[in-house]
This record gives structure tokens, C-alpha cells and sequence, in this order.
């Protein structure tokens, strides 16, 4: 099988709270049929993309809230989406609000699928950093709730498809080096991340000018020091009044953004990545099992004497 795959960042722009799911889907056809005709073999779409970004208000109603989650996956207003990605033999990444019931418990999540170019699910993900806050916080511009609103996620983890190990990750997500590491530590050769970042940070307003800086350097240097392509995509614009970055890119192992967009709008970019590139990252520089030794942690802290392991004072030791 080709190491060598066709990969479209399906950016899209804002989607407002009145934009109903067969619209919103409408947009996301669009873009599999036109990532096809480009010769491309997996589209990847932003975290929550069916929706508004909904945990930016604080909303109590059951039946409110629950209108922005899909308690099926394919459900009636998805299906078509698989479907065509059957027809077209072309897979798609799709990060949304899941409802599930476990146990007769009712659990709420912010996924991601990954769909394979027969149309089946080849694995789902859910976000493990949920940033924000948990309670209305009225002296915000607008509410980040995600605390509110989903259960974190447990685990990091990779699957076998197209052709390689590829690894799914959302959002907040990208900030954390351990996020990229969990899944190079099991050979990801390509993580793909959606992602719904405002411009604006309330806690820390002196971060706004940074945003795109910060999206791009988290993302790069996850590829580049875990000889891994990522793709991170954008919902960006004005959505509902709140201004979203874009930036949405392709980065190749080498830590190089190979694509990008350069809208805030529904985009594609799209690029040839090839994952036999992984090998010269993943076999020289950044070679764990030559050149880690997680055991030296062990040794530094015996002989500082310290009784527990103190991984923070073996770092700077
Ligand atoms: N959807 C997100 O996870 N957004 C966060 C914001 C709140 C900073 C992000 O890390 O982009």
C-alpha cells in the first residue's frame, strides 16, 4: 500500500447558532466532493463541526442543551456524510458534541471519528484537556464551558489506516507536549486536531496578538519532535459575535507547515504528505529507545536522596 497520502485541512468559517445540521452538512459535502476532485484521499474537519461553538454560552434546559449533541453516530442528519466518503473512497476526521449512554448513565463528550475511504468508523476520540470553567462566569466577554458541558476523555491513542498509524487529538489538546508524545511514544505518523480557538483569551488578555504565534508553535514543534505530520483545523471568524483564528496547516515531520489556508472562511488546504518521512525524524534525532533513558530519572533523584521520584528536579538536574 502507498506510504503517501492526499490530505485536505477542511477549514470552515463561522457557523451561527440559527445554521441548522443540513446546512451545516451541506458545507462539509462540499468540501469532500471538492478534496476528491483534488485527488485527495482523507479530509479533516474542525473540533465541534456541526454546530456553533455552543459552550460559549451558559445554558441550563436539558432539551436546550441537548440539541447540540449527536446521540448517534452515523445518525440521520450524518449519514449522508459516510456515504459519500464510501462513494468517493475518500476518509474524513469530524470532531462533535457526543451524547452517549453508558450503563444507563448519560454521558457527554467532545469527540472525534476518524472514517476510513469505505465509510466505516475506524476510531473515536475524546478530548482529555477540557478547558474553561465549569460555572457561568458573568464578567466574561463571552463563556468557555466546556467543563460544564463534557466529561474528559481518558486516553491518547492511535490507529492503523491509510496506510499508517495515525492519532486524533482536539483543541486544547495541541498546547500540551505530552498530548504529541502519548501518541509518538506509539509510532503516530500523521495526528489530526480541530480545533475552535477565540481570538480573544479573558483570563489572559495579553496572550490576544500571540494567538496564531502559539497555535502554530505547539503544533510544529508536536510534529517535529515526535517525527509526525499534524494537521490542525480551524472553525474560524466571527461566530455568534466571538472572533476565531484560522491558521489551519499541514505540518510535515520536519516541524514545517507544508500547507495552509489563508481565509477565515471554508477552505481547503491541502497537501501530499508522505508518511516514510516520519522515518528519518523517528530514527535519528528523535529516536526514543536510543536515546531516551526514563530510567535516569530514577538515578538522578537516588542520588539527590530523594525517597520519591521528583521527575520536575530531575529535569533541571
Ligand atoms: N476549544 C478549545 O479548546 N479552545 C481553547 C481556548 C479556550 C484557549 C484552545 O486551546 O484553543
Amino acid at each position: 500500500m502507498s506510504r503517501i497520502i492526499n490530505v485536505a485541512a477542511a477549514q470552515l468559517g463561522p457557523i451561527q447558532r440559527s445554521d441548522t445540521r443540513r446546512d451545516v452538512v451541506e458545507r462539509l459535502l462540499a468540501h469532500l466532493r471538492q478534496a476528491h476532485a483534488m485527488g485527495c484521499q482523507l479530509v479533516v474537519f474542525p473540533e465541534l463541526a456541526l454546530t456553533t461553538f455552543f459552550p460559549r454560552w451558559y445554558m441550563e434546559d436539558p432539551a436546550e442543551i441537548d440539541a447540540f449533541y449527536e446521540s448517534e453516530m452515523p445518525g440521520p442528519q450524518t449519514r449522508v456524510l459516510f456515504e459519500t466518503a464510501r462513494k468517493l473512497g475518500i476518509g474524513f476526521y469530524l470532531g462533535y458534541a457526543e451524547l452517549a449512554i453508558e450503563h444507563g448513565v448519560k454521558r457527554r463528550f467532545n469527540t472525534s471519528i476518524l472514517v476510513g475511504q469505505n465509510g466505516e468508523i475506524i476510531g473515536k476520540y475524546r478530548k482529555v484537556h477540557l478547558p474553561g470553567h465549569a460555572e457561568h462566569e458573568p464578567w466574561r466577554a463571552f463563556q468557555h464551558l466546556e467543563k460544564h458541558y463534557f466529561e474528559p476523555g481518558e486516553s491518547f491513542d492511535v490507529w492503523r489506516g491509510f496506510g499508517g498509524l495515525m492519532g486524533m487529538a482536539l483543541c486544547n489538546d495541541r498546547r500540551w507536549s505530552e498530548t504529541y508524545r502519548v501518541m509518538g511514544l506509539q509510532g503516530a505518523e500523521m495526528i489530526l486536531l480541530g480545533y475552535n480557538t477565540p481570538v480573544h483569551n479573558p483570563p489572559a488578555p495579553e496572550h490576544d496578538d500571540l494567538s496564531m504565534f502559539h497555535n502554530h508553535l505547539v503544533m510544529q514543534a508536536g510534529a517535529y519532535q515526535n517525527g509526525t505530520w499534524v494537521v490542525g483545523v480551524a472553525k474560524a471568524g466571527k461566530e455568534e459575535g466571538c472572533e476565531m483564528i484560522g491558521g489551519s496547516c499541514i505540518i510535515a515531520p520536519s516541524g514545517e507547515i507544508v500547507a495552509a489556508c489563508s481565509t477565515k472562511g471554508d477552505e481547503l488546504a491541502i497537501a501530499r504528505c508522505d508518511l516514510d518521512l516520519c522515518l528519518s525524524y523517528k530514527s535519528t534525532t528523535f529516536n526514543f529507545e536510543r536515546h531516551r533513558r526514563p530510567e535516569a530519572y530514577g538515578l538522578i533523584t537516588e542520588r539527590r536522596g530523594a525517597v520519591e521520584p521528583a521527575p520536575e528536579v530531575a529535569i533541571t538536574a
